[in-house]
C-alpha cells in the first residue's frame, strides 16, 4: 500500500473544504450577522487509526477506500444548537460535493452520551488523472458537545478503550449537562448575540480590529 499516494486526494479535500467553509464562516462575518459557524477544524486521519479502525471492523486494506468513510474529516463547531442545522442546511444545498448520508446524533445521542450531527459526503478533487471521489466526514457540534468529546476521547486513549464503568456513567451525566448547558444558552441566545454584535461594534469603533 503506497500510503503517500492513498491519502494526497484526502488531504487535498480537507484542505478545500476547510478553505470553504471558513469562507461561509467569514462572509457571514462580513455581512455582520452572527456566524453559525465558530471554527473549522479538519484533519486525515493517521495510518495507525485507520488501521486500528480497519482491524476493529473487520475492513481488507483494499477495502477502506469504501467502507472508512472518516479518512477525510472535518469539524465545524458553533455555538447554540440551531446553528448546528442551520449550517446543515447550508452544506446540503452545496453544488460542490454531494451529501451521502447524514447522521443526527443529536436528536439521538450515542450510548457514550455523545451528541454531533455527522454528515458524509463524496468530494470531487481535480488530480492529474482526472476526478477523484473521496468520502469525507463532517462533525458538526456545538462548543459544549466539543468539550465533552474531547474529554471523552482522551480518557479513551487512556483506557484503550475501555474506560471503567464508574468514569464512564459520570461521563454520561457530564454529556447531559453539557446538553442543558446547550439548551439553556439556547433560551438566552437574542440576549447574547446583542452582547456579542454590542462588544463588536465598539471593538471596531475603537480601531481594536
Ligand atoms: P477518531 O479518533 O476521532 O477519528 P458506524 O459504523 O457508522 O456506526 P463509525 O464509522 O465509527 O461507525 O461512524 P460514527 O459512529 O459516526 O463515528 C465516527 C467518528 O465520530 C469517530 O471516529 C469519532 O470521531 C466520533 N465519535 C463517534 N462516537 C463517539 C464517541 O462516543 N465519543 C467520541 N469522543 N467521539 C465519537 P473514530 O474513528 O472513532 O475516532
Amino acid at each position: 500500500m503506497n500510503w503517500e499516494k492513498f491519502l494526497a486526494p484526502y488531504a487535498q479535500a480537507v484542505e478545500e473544504l476547510k478553505t470553504k467553509l471558513n469562507g461561509m464562516r467569514i462572509q457571514f462575518e462580513n455581512e455582520s450577522q452572527h456566524s453559525p459557524i465558530e471554527s473549522v477544524i479538519g484533519r486525515v486521519k493517521p495510518i495507525r487509526s485507520i488501521l486500528e479502525k480497519a482491524k476493529m471492523k473487520n475492513v481488507p486494506l483494499n477495502q477502506v477506500e469504501e467502507e472508512l468513510q472518516d479518512i477525510g474529516g472535518i469539524r465545524i463547531v458553533c455555538h447554540f444548537v440551531d446553528d448546528i442545522y442551520t449550517v446543515v442546511n447550508l452544506i446540503c444545498a452545496r453544488h460542490d460535493f454531494t451529501v451521502i448520508e447524514e447522521k443526527d446524533y443529536i436528536q439521538k445521542n450515542k450510548e457514550s452520551g455523545y451528541r454531533s450531527y455527522h454528515i458524509i459526503i463524496n468530494y470531487p478533487v481535480e488530480t492529474i488523472h482526472g476526478v477523484k471521489l473521496v468520502q469525507v466526514e463532517i462533525q458538526i457540534r456545538t462548543l459544549a458537545m466539543n468539550f465533552w468529546a474531547v474529554n471523552e476521547h482522551s480518557l479513551n486513549y487512556k483506557y484503550k478503550g475501555a474506560i471503567p464503568l464508574e468514569i464512564k456513567s459520570k461521563l454520561k451525566r457530564a454529556a447531559e449537562a453539557a446538553f442543558k448547558l446547550d439548551e439553556e444558552m439556547s433560551m438566552i441566545k437574542n440576549e447574547i448575540l446583542e452582547a456579542q454584535q454590542m462588544f463588536n461594534r465598539s471593538e471596531r469603533e475603537e480601531g481594536l480590529y
